[in-house]
């Protein structure tokens, strides 16, 4: 009998009779999957039966909270309350009054994509009021199509693949590090981890590798140079100046292949603000010694240098202005477009950044025509149920905020993603009604008023197509359903069937005719591309077709660079834009027409004495918040908390030691977590990665969770009014010892049900 296979964004497995095993072409496979069956099989955070929030059932009382009692109820009374109240909200509020952004990464399946489903259904009722731009990278999405002419999905695909890196790179500088930690996801699904090995490769073949980091995990083997958080603009600017100061700017680059670059140079020399951005300059900002910032400089002149930044440098105040210098700083390199060096964003940010895999657009799961045209910047939604009706700026336009009556939240967990909770767990109260359907009692689910219960993907089939993957990947069923939860097409068809359009959302499929269906398309994709597919029936027997002839690898601008900017980029100017004067247009107050230095919102530049500055980025033992109660996560608690990072003689002046329980705290809220030492750490930051199940608690009048999420301390603003991207990595805090009583973490327990 032929293995079967089940994926996730973090790997592939073969399904044995002992669990799941990673592939072993997996070289080097994500210690995430390790936890992931028994998160799945965790009783006490799976959602066994359909609920309805007490209070709301009884008298639509708005009071969300954590430690709200639910009423169970059969599938039929559930799913026939929850279409009662969505007619009521489309007639008497429109269907302008749904919100269902539903931002989240859900599953890697093609079919049972919990965001496509939802909006499938929702279309067929009329639209919802949906979400631009991602948590991950909505800085670059709205910069890139107005400095590069392309948008950060082509400019992804068109990043240089690794194998240039690794046989020409000298000199890799990369801001935000680049690590395995990031590197362990895919999103979508993958069948391999190359990233490590490729960084290896590099730096076997003599690439010298620059960590400009807070922390030295970030980047193995690498030199490391550790600015304040959220000072690499200065930093960035400062290179720039002495690359000009020392005539060592490719001027023949500058002007044949951007535009504005006398403007830029007049910035950077301080002939328009009068401050030269000189290594001193950026030395008091960035708390790095002048010298150091010249000798990186004159090297990055010498050597065929890449320059990369980590997606999480844009999730930052004026984030996308850094990404912009960076670019800038390229430019003035002059290498762009030549083999192994230039530009690149995210390389490490996930694993499929860079690879050199041929990409096919695979068919996926059609949305239908959203009635609704109305959206939202993805992370200004706490502004949005705060100010219903106040205009905001986005990219260019001025935009007012929908009133949102009812939300629906599937495949995502805003009460894990977004920014200060609190703040979030305060307003989530406006709504009329929240619909949320996940498989685990999420601090999300716990807000909602009316839960259904989905199932995970190891309890269904399902096909695992990733454009950038050499893999396709059947993924049978690894274990059978928990409780009674349904497939998320399951719900949303009963919905549907009660809506009256069961028809247009199932077209009469049922889910195996839509796994045939798309594997159907998958084939006609496969046939354009020069090769066949084998029938659905043998997929799905063999569980895993590798596609033939799939290395493919790509140098970004190679033919704008070889035309000699003949054949033109598609920006106004045609050429890559160092001065924007759509931008300029826009007259922002955060953003000008040129990446220009701005001291973030909150910054260890302006510091009082004792705060620290907190990185909160991904998680090493999960996936966001999926898998927190599985094992993994689990073990690297401390007494039950997420576990921070410190440096020794920092812990020390504060009376904390390893396996301690810290309390983390600002204006904005609070958190305890586990104490952990590293020496490769700034002395004023402070790691607290994501993901960790809000567990909040008002303790002595304050709101804190007990478990160690860290969005109870960031910041709740948009980066720029040109892209109102998350700033989860601007944030002060100050870390005391907690001499209290220690509540104990009660989120991965059942919430009261009656
Ligand atoms: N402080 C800070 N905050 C951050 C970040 C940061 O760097 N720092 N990073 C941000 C970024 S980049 C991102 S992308 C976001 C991620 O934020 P999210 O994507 O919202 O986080 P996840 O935990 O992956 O949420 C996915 C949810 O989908 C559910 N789910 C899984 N499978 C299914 C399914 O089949 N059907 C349904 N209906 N549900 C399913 C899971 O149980 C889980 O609740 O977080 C952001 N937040
Ligand atoms: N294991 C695991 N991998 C993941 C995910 C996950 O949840 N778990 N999520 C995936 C997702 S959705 C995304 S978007 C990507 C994100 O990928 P990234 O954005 O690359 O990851 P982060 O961990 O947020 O940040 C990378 C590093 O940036 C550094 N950094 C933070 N602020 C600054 C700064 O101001 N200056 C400098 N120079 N460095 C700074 C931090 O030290 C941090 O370790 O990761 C993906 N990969
Ligand atoms: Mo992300």
């Amino acid at each position: 009998m032929s293995p079967k296979f089940t994926a996730a964004h973090w790997g592939t497995y073969e399904i044995g009779a002992a669990g799941l095993t990673a592939l072993p072409r997996d070289g080097h496979p994500s210690r995430i999957g390790r936890g992931w069956m028994d998160a799945m099989q965790d009783k006490g955070t799976r959602i066994a039966r359909p609920a309805i929030r007490k209070g709301w059932l009884h008298g639509r009382d708005c009071q969300r909270h954590g430690a709200a009692e639910f009423v169970e109820l059969p599938w039929d009374e559930a799913l026939d309350i929850t279409a009662v109240e969505l007619r009521r909200v489309i007639n008497s509020h429109g269907n302008g009054a749904l919100f269902a952004g539903s931002y989240g990464w859900a599953a890697a399946g093609r079919f049972h994509h919990a965001q496509s489903q939802l909006r499938r259904f929702l279309n067929t009722v009329g639209g919802f009021v949906g979400a631009a731009n991602t948590y991950s990278h909505a800085g670059a999405e709205v910069l890139l199509p107005h400095v590069v002419g392309m948008s950060n999905r082509v400019f992804q695909d068109q990043m240089t693949s690794w194998p240039l890196i690794v046989e020409h790179c000298q000199l890799l500088v990369s801001f935000g590090g680049l690590s395995k930690r990031p590197a362990q996801v895919a999103s979508s699904g993958t069948t391999t981890h190359q990233t490590r090995d490729w960084l290896d490769r590099a730096g076997a073949n003599g690439c010298h590798l620059v960590n400009v980091s807070p922390q030295t995990s970030d980047m193995a083997n690498a030199e490391w140079i550790a600015p304040r958080p959220g000072s690499d603009t200065a930093l960035i600017l400062a290179l720039c100046h002495v690359l000009f100061a020392t005539n060592r700017a490719d001027d023949d680059f500058l002007s044949r292949f951007t535009h504005g670059a006398g403007a830029f140079r007049a910035y950077v020399m301080g002939e328009t603000d009068g401050t030269a951005k000189t290594p001193e300059w950026a030395s008091a900002l960035c708390d790095l010694p002048a010298a150091t910032i010249r000798d990186l400089a004159g090297r990055m002149a010498d050597k065929r240098t890449m320059i990369n930044v980590a997606w999480a440098l844009q999730r930052a105040d004026h984030g996308e202005v850094t990404l912009w210098a960076a670019l800038a700083l390229a430019c003035l390199l002059g290498q762009i477009g030549k083999p192994g060096t230039g530009f690149g964003f995210g390389y490490g940010s996930t694993e499929t950044v860079g690879r050199p895999a041929k990409l096919i657009d695979w068919p996926s799961l059609p949305q239908g025509h959203n009635g609704v045209a109305d959206f939202i910047p993805v992370a200004r939604i706490a502004d949005m149920l705060d100010k219903p009706g106040t205009a905001y700026a986005y990219d260019g336009q001025t935009r007012s905020y929908p009133d949102a009556r009812m939300i629906w939240w599937s495949g995502g967990n805003p009460f894990h993603h977004h920014q200060d909770l609190a703040r979030l767990d305060h307003l989530w109260r406006k709504p009329e009604t929240v619909v949320v359907i996940d498989p685990c009692w999420t601090a999300t689910a716990r807000r909602a008023d009316i839960v259904l219960p989905c199932t995970s993907s190891l309890e269904r089939d399902d096909i695992m197509v990733n454009r950038r993957d050499p893999a396709l990947v059947y993924m049978s069923a690894a274990m059978p359903v928990m409780g009674e939860a349904r497939d998320d097409y399951a719900i949303l068809s009963g919905l549907a069937d009660r809506m009256g359009t069961h028809a247009a959302f199932t077209q009469g499929r049922s889910a195996e005719e839509w796994l045939r269906q798309i594997w159907a398309g998958c084939q006609g994709t496969a046939q354009q591309h020069g090769f066949a597919l084998p029938d659905f029936d043998r997929f799905r027997a063999e569980g895993l077709f590798d596609i033939p002839d799939s290395d493919e690898t790509r140098l970004q601008f190679a033919e704008f660079v070889a035309s000699a900017g003949a054949k033109l980029l598609n920006t106004p100017s045609g050429k890559i834009e160092l001065f924007c004067d759509a931008i300029a247009a826009m007259r922002l107050p955060d953003c000008s027409g040129l990446p220009e230095w701005r001291a973030p919102t909150e910054g260890l530049g302006t510091a009082q004495p004792g705060q620290l500055h907190l990185i909160s980025g991904q998680p090493d033992t999960r996936l966001h918040s999926q898998n927190d109660p599985g094992s993994v996560a689990r073990d690297s608690k401390i007494a039950g908390r997420e576990p921070c990072v410190l440096h020794p003689e920092t812990a020390a002046a504060l009376g904390l030691k390893a396996r301690d329980v810290a309390l983390i705290e600002n204006a904005r809220g609070a958190c305890f977590a586990g104490v952990t030492l590293s020496r490769g750490m700034r002395r004023d930051c402070v790691v607290l990665n994501t993901g960790a199940w809000l567990d909040l608690r008002q303790i002595d009048g304050r709101d804190i969770c007990v478990h160690g999420n860290c969005n109870m301390l960031t910041l709740d603003k948009g980066a720029t009014a040109l892209s109102q991207g998350n700033i989860a990595h601007t944030a002060l805090v100050r870390v005391s010892r907690w001499a209290g009583d220690l509540p104990c973490v009660t989120v991965h327990q059942l919430p009261p049900l009656s």
